[in-house]
């Protein structure tokens, strides 16, 4: 790292195949180079420390999403498909979608589906065990639950789900460089994103789901009838492989940290706690962008307009300055003010779906499960943006 006055100049590759895979060390190396740091490689400013981090959620006059979350700055280059109506998004503008989201997927609305989803992971949990004490987590588990449940809240139709985790895992990478992450998956794209829009037209949804009711907000004016189906196209977009991967992380956790595990037999209802703490242990959503609006004056350094500010979800939520202890996975901490789902106005607006499958899911197998262990390496599958699990082998004793 050369540092030319305070702002330290770098050539890590944070989107490298090796630093996706393990990312950790060069969080730290990121955060303990200055509060802003300049990668030249993508002619970007990055983040890595809690405070900075969260100041720049958290101002988004200075920080704006409108030109895009990823590494591509939408006024300079064509976006991949339509810009989302509340991701990529500013006030006003984004407003009202947020709010018809906000009354579809919030707290109150899903507590007509917590029994459901109960009950729905007690049946997985029994298949599993029905079968060998030994399988992949990933698969069996954290891919298999939110699959279950997910897209019948929102009124998907049944054929064609196969496309619902790739077309996440597209958008995903779509934030980051067109590295080969990106050029590889090109070509089935169209495929999954056809699918994926053609879904989101009030015809292919049933009548009791998250999407009609976003079709029923445009009836009363709350969005227009050209909104709706972008609306439904965040569900669709941000909320499977994000789950998939926070439970997924929770269930690595739990199986690397058996101590951890018996605090949450004897204390089911840290189940909660306990993914939001695996949600700031592993981040499932690593990195977002900004733009900035005008020239920012950071103290440190100013980041001129119209530049992209690269920010690391996944080092704030490690960072020593905010945290004790930050890459134990402890139940015995608050985890609260982490920013895996990030902070102000754009905090996730699915976080209460995620909370509510995780719980259910935790659960059901504290429940009937004694001891859950590694039988072998869990791998990670390289995403530019998620730190997203291929495998998690486990070995499981029925209780
Ligand atoms: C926004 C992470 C689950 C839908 C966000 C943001 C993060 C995030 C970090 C902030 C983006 C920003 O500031 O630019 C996660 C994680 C999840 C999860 C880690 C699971 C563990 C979900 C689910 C849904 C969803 C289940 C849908 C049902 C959205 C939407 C936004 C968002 C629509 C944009 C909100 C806005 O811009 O106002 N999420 N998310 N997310 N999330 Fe999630
Ligand atoms: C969206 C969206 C929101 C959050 C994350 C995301 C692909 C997409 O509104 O489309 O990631």
């Amino acid at each position: 790292m050369t540092t030319t006055d305070r702002l330290p100049v770098s050539d890590i590759d944070p989107f490298a195949m090796d630093v996706l895979e393990d990312p950790w060390a060069t969080h730290a190396t990121l955060r303990d180079a200055a509060p802003v740091v300049y990668l030249r490689r993508y002619g970007v400013y990055a983040m890595a420390r809690y405070e900075q981090v969260h100041a720049a959620l958290t101002d988004w006059q200075s920080f704006q999403s409108g030109a895009g979350v990823g590494l591509s700055h939408f006024g300079q280059e064509k976006p991949w498909r339509p810009p989302s109506l509340l991701l990529e998004a500013d006030p006003p503008r984004h407003d009202a979608p947020r709010n018809v989201l906000a009354g579809i997927i919030g707290p109150r609305a899903l507590r007509g589906l917590r029994e459901q989803w109960f009950a729905e992971a007690e049946r997985l949990v029994d298949e599993v065990l029905a079968d060998s004490p030994e399988f992949d987590a990933v698969d069996r588990l954290a891919e298999a639950f939110p699959l279950r449940v997910f897209p019948d809240a929102v009124g998907l139709p049944q054929e064609g789900r196969e496309h619902l985790l790739p077309y996440g895992s597209f958008a995903f990478n779509a934030f980051g460089p067109r590295n080969e992450l990106v050029t590889s998956a090109l070509a089935e794209a169209g495929e999954h994103s056809a699918w994926v829009n053609e879904q989101c037209s009030r015809e292919s949804l049933s009548d009791n789901g998250f999407g009609s009711r976003i079709w029923g907000a445009a009836d009363h004016y709350d969005i227009t009838h050209e909104q709706a189906p972008l609306l439904v196209r965040s569900l669709l977009t941000a909320g499977v492989d994000t789950t998939v991967n926070g439970i997924a992380a929770v269930l690595y956790a739990l199986a690397t940290n058996p101590d951890q595990w018996q605090r949450l037999r004897e204390t089911p209802s840290l189940a909660r706690v306990a993914f939001d703490e695996a949600v700031r242990w592993q981040s499932p959503v690593q990195t977002f962008f900004r733009t900035a609006t005008a020239d920012i004056d950071l103290g440190t350094v100013v980041v001129p307009k119209d530049h992209k500010i690269l920010m690391f979800l996944g080092a704030a939520n490690r960072d020593p300055r905010r945290w004790t202890d930050p890459d134990r996975f402890d139940l015995a901490r608050d985890p609260s003010g982490h920013v895996g789902f990030g902070m102000g106005i754009h905090q996730c607006i699915g976080q209460h779906v995620a909370r509510l499958e995780a719980e259910a899911l935790l659960t059901a197998l504290t429940a009937r499960i004694e001891t859950i262990e590694l039988t072998g390496p869990a791998r990670v599958r390289c995403n530019n943006t998620l730190r997203s699990w291929q495998q998690v082998p486990v070995r499981i004793r029925a209780a």
